[in-house]
C-alpha cells in the first residue's frame, strides 16, 4: 500500500534533521521529502529491473549525462507535485523554495550530456529497457563567477550534502585493471521515472575507489603517505568532468576515465547476459546492443574485444562479429579539434593488451580494405591507428553497425564531408536522428503555466507524452486562446525579473522584448556577433536619441572551456557592455544586458518560459543540432536563427512567417568565404567600424588584459589566423537587419502571439520520444510495460 507524502515525509525528515519537520531547514526537508520520493518508487524500480534481465536491452554509455535537479522531474512524473506542496506545506515550507535547495547534478558540459538526460527521461517514459551508464564525477562542471566581468572557476561539489537520489551498490562492484594500477569500480544507481508509467529505469554510476581503504603494507612500513598517494591516485579517476566542450583535450586521466567505465559497465553487462543465457556469449548482440555517445566510450569496443576473447574464450572471428552488431555510435560535431585520437604510448602504457587488439583490428582493416579496393591514401588516412595514434572515431565507424548525426543537416555533412570514406564503403550504416529534448522537465515541469493552458486547449495532458498531438491545435487560437497565451509569457517574464532581481542584482522590465542567447561560449557559436549588435544599437541610440527602439533585455547566459582564452575575452566582452549600458541613464531605460553567471539546467528552467526570442546564430554548418532551440520553441519563443542544425527543420516545421533565418548557408559559405574581406566590411558596413574600434579606443575596459584587442585582431588581420573564420562580420548586415524587424515586429502582439502558438503546436517532432523512438527501431527494441 502506498503512504501518502503528508505521513511519509514528516518522518523522513526527522530522520535526516534529528528535529521536528516543523524547525527543520529547506535544505533538510529537500532531503527527506527526497528520501520519501524514493521510498515511494522503490518496489517499481525494483520491478522494472527485474523484467528487463531476460530480454534485448539497450545500453547507453555516456562520459557525462547533465541531469540537473532530480526531485521536481520525479514529482512532475509521478503526478505527486500537488501532494508534496501539501506535505510540507502542513509544516510551514513552500514546495518552491524546497526545490531550490537542490544541487544541479551537473556531470556533463552541455549539449551532449543534456541529450543524453533527455533520453533516459523518454527511454522511461516510453517502457524501453534502456540503461545509463556512465560516471559519478565528484565534481561536476565547475561552478562559474564573475570577478571585475572576467569568469573565474570553482569546484563543484554538488555531493558533499548528501544526495539522496544515488545508491550506492556495494554488491555490484567490479575490478578494473590498468598495467599500473587496479581500481574498484563502485556503481551508483540514479532512478529514472518516466511519465505516468511505472517503469522506474536506471543510470548506473561508476566510481572509482582503492582496492583497499588503506594499503596496509605501506601503512605498517610506515609509509604512511604512499599509500595515501596510492588512494588518491585511484580517486583521481571519477574525481572531476573534463569542462572541454566539443573540444578533445589527450590527457591521461581522461582515457583512464574512458576506460573505467567502459570495462566496469561491460563487465557487468556481460556477466548478466551469462547469468540469463548461458556461457555461449556468440548470442550475445541478441540480447545486447549499446549507443555510444560520441567516441568517449569507444574504448568499449576493444574492450569487449577482450572481454569475449581473453574471458571467455571466443575466437577473433566469432568475437568480432558480436561486436559489430553490438555497437552503434553518434556523432555530435564536426569541429575538427573535437576529433579524439590517443598517443600509441599511452594506450601501451595503460593497457597493453587494449593496444594488441586495437593492432590488430587496425591490421585486419587494412586487409579488409584494401581487398574491397578502397586506395592505400584512404586506408592510410582512416586506419583506426596511423600517425602515432589511435583514432577513435575510425574504429566507432569500423566496428558499429549503425552510424548517425543528429540533425538532417549534420548527417548530410558526415556523409559528404566528415566521414566521406566510411559513407563510400558502408552506406547504409549512416542514418539521421534529428535530436529532440523531453517535453516533461523542458514544458510541464518549468512551465506550469502554458502546461496548464494546454490541458485546458487539448482537454487532457495526453500532450505530455505525445507532443505531436499539439499540432491538431494549431489553428485552436482564437483571441480568447491568444489572450492567455500572452497572460502566460507575460507572468513567466514577471516571474523571471525578480528572479534575475535576486540573482543578478539587475531589475528589468517584463513588458521589454527578452531575447535569449544561452549555451556554452564557443567562436562558432558566435555569442561575439549578439554582442556586436547591440553594442552597434547603443551607438544608433546614442547618435540618434530619438531612434525609435523597441524595449528589449538581452539575456546571455554560458561556460568558457578554463583554457579557451579567446571564449573567456567575449565573457568579459558581455559584461562590459553590459556596464556600459545598464549605466547609460537614458539608453539603460530602453535596453539591458544580462549575463546570468553560472549558467546551468536549473537557470535554464528559469529562463526559457520567459524568453520572446532565441538566439541559435552559428556559422551556418557548425552546430551539429542545438537542443535549446527546441526548447525555447516549445516555450513559445520565436527563433532567430541561421540555417544551421536542427534550425533548418524548426523553420520546417513552422513556416517562413513564424521564423526569423538570416544569414550565410552552408552551401553558400565556400563560395563566400574565397571572396570575403572582413577589413572591407569594417569599412564599409555602417556602424561596424565604429563598434570594432570601441573595443581598443577606451570606450570598453578589459582591464589591461588586451584582451579586447585579440578580438578585434581575430576579425580583422588575416596574418593573425584566418581573419573572421566564423564569418561573424560577413552575417552581420543580415544579422542587423533580421533582428530589428523582428524586434518591431512585436508591437503587433496579436500577431506576434500566433506565431508563438505555431511554434508551440509544432514543436512535437523535437520531442526526444520521438527521437528514442526512432533509435529504438535501429536498435530493434520493444517496450515492456511493469504490469
Ligand atoms: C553539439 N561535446 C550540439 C549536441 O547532439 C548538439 C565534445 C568533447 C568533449 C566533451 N563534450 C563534447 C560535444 O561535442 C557537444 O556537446 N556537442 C553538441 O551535441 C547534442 O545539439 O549541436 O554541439
Amino acid at each position: 500500500m502506498t503512504q501518502k507524502l503528508a505521513t511519509t515525509v514528516p518522518s523522513q525528515v526527522r530522520a535526516v534533521s534529528g528535529r521536528p519537520a516543523e524547525v527543520s531547514t529547506p535544505m533538510e526537508v529537500w532531503q527527506g521529502l527526497s528520501a520519501a520520493v524514493i521510498d515511494r518508487i522503490a518496489d517499481n524500480w525494483n520491478a522494472t529491473t527485474e523484467k528487463y534481465r531476460a530480454g534485448r536491452r539497450e545500453h547507453y554509455f555516456s562520459a557525462e549525462f547533465l541531469e540537473g535537479r532530480a526531485l521536481l522531474n520525479n514529482l512532475t512524473n509521478l503526478g505527486m507535485v500537488a501532494e508534496a506542496e501539501e506535505a510540507v506545506g502542513a509544516f510551514g515550507q513552500k514546495l518552491s523554495d524546497v526545490l531550490e535547495q537542490e544541487p544541479d547534478a551537473a556531470l556533463g558540459n552541455g549539449g551532449l550530456g543534456r541529450l543524453a538526460a533527455c533520453f533516459l527521461d523518454s527511454c522511461a517514459t516510453l517502457d524501453l529497457p534502456v540503461q545509463g551508464y556512465g560516471i559519478l564525477y565528484r565534481y561536476g562542471l565547475f561552478k562559474q563567477l564573475f570577478n571585475d566581468g572576467f569568469q573565474t572557476e570553482h569546484p563543484d561539489s554538488w555531493m558533499e550534502e548528501g544526495y539522496p537520489f544515488v545508491i550506492r551498490r556495494e554488491e555490484a562492484q567490479r575490478i578494473v585493471r590498468y598495467n599500473d594500477l587496479t581500481v574498484r569500480a563502485v556503481p551508483y544507481d540514479m532512478p529514472i521515472t518516466g511519465y505516468g508509467t511505472k517503469n522506474v529505469n536506471t543510470l548506473r554510476l561508476w566510481k572509482a575507489e582503492s582496492m583497499e581503504e588503506f594499503d596496509y603494507d605501506a601503512f605498517n612500513s610506515q609509509r604512511f603517505t604512499d599509500a595515501i598517494v596510492e588512494r588518491e591516485r585511484t580517486a583521481d579517476i571519477s574525481r572531476v568532468l573534463y569542462p572541454n566542450d566539443t573540444t578533445y583535450e589527450g590527457k591521461v586521466l581522461r582515457v583512464r576515465q574512458q576506460y573505467f567505465f567502459c570495462s566496469a559497465s561491460l563487465q557487468e553487462i556481460v556477466d548478466d547476459y551469462v547469468a540469463e543465457h548461458g556461457s555461449d556469449l556468440r548470442a550475445f548482440d541478441d540480447f545486447n546492443s549499446i549507443q555510444l555517445n560520441d567516441t568517449h566510450p569507444v574504448l568499449a569496443i576493444p574492450e569487449l574485444m577482450r572481454i569475449l576473447m581473453d574471458e571467455h574464450g571466443l575466437g577473433w572471428d566469432d568475437a568480432w562479429k558480436v561486436v559489430t552488431r553490438t555497437f552503434a555510435y553518434t556523432n555530435h560535431t564536426v569541429l575538427a579539434e573535437a576529433l579524439e585520437t590517443w598517443d600509441i604510448s599511452i594506450f601501451e602504457r595503460l593497457f597493453p593488451r587494449i593496444m594488441e587488439i586495437v593492432w590488430e583490428i587496425d591490421r585486419r582493416f587494412r586487409e579488409d580494405l584494401a581487398a574491397r579496393g578502397v586506395e592505400q591514401g584512404t586506408i592510410d588516412y582512416i586506419a583506426p591507428v596511423s600517425d602515432g595514434k589511435v583514432h577513435m572515431a575510425w574504429i566507432a565507424c569500423y566496428a558499429s553497425y549503425s552510424i548517425n548525426g543528429v540533425a538532417a543537416l549534420h548527417t548530410d555533412i558526415l556523409k559528404r564531408d566528415t566521414l566521406k570514406d566510411w559513407y563510400a564503403i558502408w552506406p547504409e550504416r549512416f542514418n539521421n536522428k534529428t535530436n529532440g529534448v523531453t517535453p516533461r522537465r523542458w514544458l510541464r515541469q518549468c512551465n506550469p503555466r502554458l502546461s496548464a493552458l494546454l490541458d485546458e486547449v487539448t482537454g487532457s495532458d495526453a500532450w505530455v507524452k505525445d507532443l505531436s498531438l499539439l499540432e491538431r491545435y494549431a489553428d485552436a487560437a482564437d483571441d480568447a486562446v491568444l489572450d492567455k497565451l500572452a497572460e502566460v509569457k507575460h507572468a513567466n517574464k514577471v516571474d523571471f525579473a525578480a528572479w534575475i532581481l535576486d540573482r543578478e542584482g539587475i531589475e528589468i522590465d517584463p513588458d521589454a522584448i527578452f531575447d535569449v542567447q544561452i549555451k556554452r561560449l564557443h567562436e562558432y557559436k558566435r555569442q561575439l556577433l549578439n554582442a556586436i549588435y547591440i553594442l552597434d544599437l547603443y551607438f544608433r541610440m546614442k547618435e540618434d536619441p530619438n531612434l525609435e527602439v523597441p524595449s528589449r533585455v538581452f539575456v546571455f547566459g554560458a561556460k568558457a572551456a578554463p583554457g579557451y582564452i579567446r571564449a573567456k575575452a567575449v565573457i568579459k566582452l558581455i559584461n562590459a557592455i553590459a556596464d556600459l549600458v545598464n549605466n547609460d541613464p537614458v539608453v539603460s531605460k530602453t535596453l539591458k544586458v544580462v549575463f546570468v553567471h553560472n549558467y546551468n539546467v536549473s537557470p535554464a528552467e528559469h529562463i526559457i518560459p520567459a524568453a520572446d526570442v532565441s538566439e541559435q546564430i552559428s556559422m551556418a554548418g557548425k552546430e551539429a543540432s542545438g537542443t535549446s532551440n527546441m526548447k525555447f520553441m516549445m516555450n513559445g519563443a520565436l527563433t532567430l536563427g541561421t540555417l544551421d542544425g536542427a534550425n533548418v527543420e524548426i523553420l520546417d516545421a513552422v513556416g517562413d512567417d513564424n521564423a526569423y533565418i538570416f544569414g550565410a548557408t552552408e552551401d553558400e559559405l565556400p563560395a563566400l568565404r574565397e571572396s570575403y574581406d572582413p577589413r572591407a566590411a569594417y569599412e564599409t558596413v555602417p556602424g561596424l567600424r565604429r563598434v570594432l574600434d570601441a573595443l581598443t579606443d577606451g570606450t570598453l575596459d578589459d582591464n589591461g588584459s588586451g584582451w579586447f584587442a585579440d578580438l578585434r585582431r581575430s576579425l580583422l588581420e588575416a596574418s593573425y589566423e584566418p581573419a573572421d573564420v566564423y564569418y561573424v562580420l560577413g552575417d552581420f548586415e543580415s544579422y542587423r537587419e533580421t533582428k530589428d524587424r523582428m524586434a518591431a515586429d512585436y508591437a503587433d502582439q496579436r500577431a506576434w502571439q500566433r506565431k508563438a502558438w505555431a511554434n508551440i503546436t509544432a514543436s512535437g517532432r523535437f520531442s526526444s520520444d520521438r527521437t528514442i523512438s526512432d533509435y529504438a527501431k535501429v536498435w530493434n527494441l520493444q517496450p515492456e510495460p511493469v504490469a
